[in-house]
């Protein structure tokens, strides 16, 4: 057991953030549920500071929110950090106590003097996640003996999603081509997000119109945009690039092994959603698969079309499983090659979860 954890980085059900996401109280509800071994949990969110929290369990010791404050954090045995990425690079490493001035993308995280803790920091942003000596880490999949390091990255939520029926498919089939086609949540853009779909939809019902947008680029409410985050000099948007990107840190695929993604942000509120056909080097069944992934952590088969039964961002809400289903065999590769469906809670496969597995980790390795 550790003395404190803490958030960093507040929003939605505990008010507004540095950069917050809504992982944040995905990640205090995470904590309580898995019954995490601390004796305390601190928030920490700056606009938020003050207000108070709910919390069954922590409730009667971590009662509000607390200003940010590099010492207050470096208090904090482990640090949840659910800010952006620009606030993540300045305070990281002062957290870490590795350079007083600021982020060095290329200098491996020695600490120094990181405070009376040495807290260790498990950061959501993109801000370190390419970074060729900071972890990457789903903890199923990458965690083994990463879990010391000064500071662990978790991925995209998107990656994460498809990472979970992707990563046993790679260890026994060996991943040859992977093309993704994504439907995003609202949610995946933050609380705005899902405030200006549900804000666009309460007006249409009451008003018979939806009110120009003003988060995103476009109306979501009865569309879908295929943009998410910025285009690329090769024509893919930024989300789409850290799919390939971030598959191949974490499976540590070789360059030869390609990774296609189209990001699409569709009307739904939590919960992402993807269309994955794989090519393998060896031949591949969907019986076989089906089979494989019902042992594989972090994914539940639902798989009886039959029944009308396969993934939905709707019956993944909430879920830490990762739904897969709708598996086939690909008409374009053949023998070597399926197609399937993935659904999964991207607030807490994608963010709040898997970071509190890493740190749960964390805390088994250092008991
Ligand atoms: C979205 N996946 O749905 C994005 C949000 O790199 O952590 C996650 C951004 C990130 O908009």
């Amino acid at each position: 057991k550790v003395d404190s954890v803490c958030i960093l980085g507040c929003s939605g059900a505990v008010g507004q953030e540095i950069g917050g996401t809504t992982a944040t109280p995905e990640m205090l509800k995470c904590l309580e549920d898995r019954d995490f071994p601390t004796e305390k949990v601190r928030l920490f969110g700056n606009r938020s500071a003050g207000s108070t929290v709910s919390s069954k369990k922590f409730g009667d010791i971590a009662p509000w929110v607390e200003g940010f404050s590099l010492e207050a954090v470096q208090e904090c045995d482990i640090c949840l950090m659910a800010v952006s990425g620009d606030f993540s690079k300045e305070w990281a490493p002062k957290i870490l106590g590795c350079t007083s001035s600021g982020a060095k993308h290329d200098e491996h995280f020695e600490r120094i003097a990181g405070g009376p803790k040495n807290t260790q920091v498990i950061d959501n942003s993109s801000a370190w996640r390419y970074d060729e000596d900071k972890p990457l880490v789903i903890p199923e999949i990458n965690g083994e003996g990463r879990v010391g390091e000064p500071l662990i990255a978790n991925p995209n939520c998107t990656t994460a999603v498809g990472a979970m029926a992707l990563w046993p498919i790679h260890q026994k089939y060996k991943l040859k081509k992977v093309l993704m086609s994504t439907y995003q949540a609202a949610s995946g853009a933050g609380a705005e997000g899902m405030a200006e779909l549900e804000n666009g939809l309460a007006t249409w019902v009451k008003d018979g119109a939806v009110p120009k947008p003003e988060f995103f680029a476009h109306q979501l409410p009865f569309n879908v945009i295929p943009q998410i985050d910025k285009f690329q000099e090769n024509g893919y948007t930024k989300e789409e690039m850290k799919v390939t990107w971030e598959l191949q840190k974490i499976f540590g695929l070789d360059d030869d092994v390609k990774v296609a993604c189209t990001a699409v942000r569709v009307p739904t509120l939590r919960a992402h959603s993807e269309s994955i056909t794989v090519e393998t080097e060896e031949p591949i069944s969907p019986d076989d698969v089906r089979e494989l992934l019902k042992s594989a952590p972090g994914v539940k088969v639902v798989d009886e079309p039959g029944s009308l039964k396969y993934p939905m961002p709707l019956n993944a809400t909430g879920n830490y499983d990762v739904e897969v289903g709708r598996i086939r065999q690909s008409i374009v590769f053949g023998e070597k090659g399926i197609e399937f469906f993935v659904s999964g809670d991207q607030l807490l496969r994608g963010a709040a979860l898997n970071a509190v597995i890493i740190a749960e980790n964390a805390v088994k390795a250092h008991a």
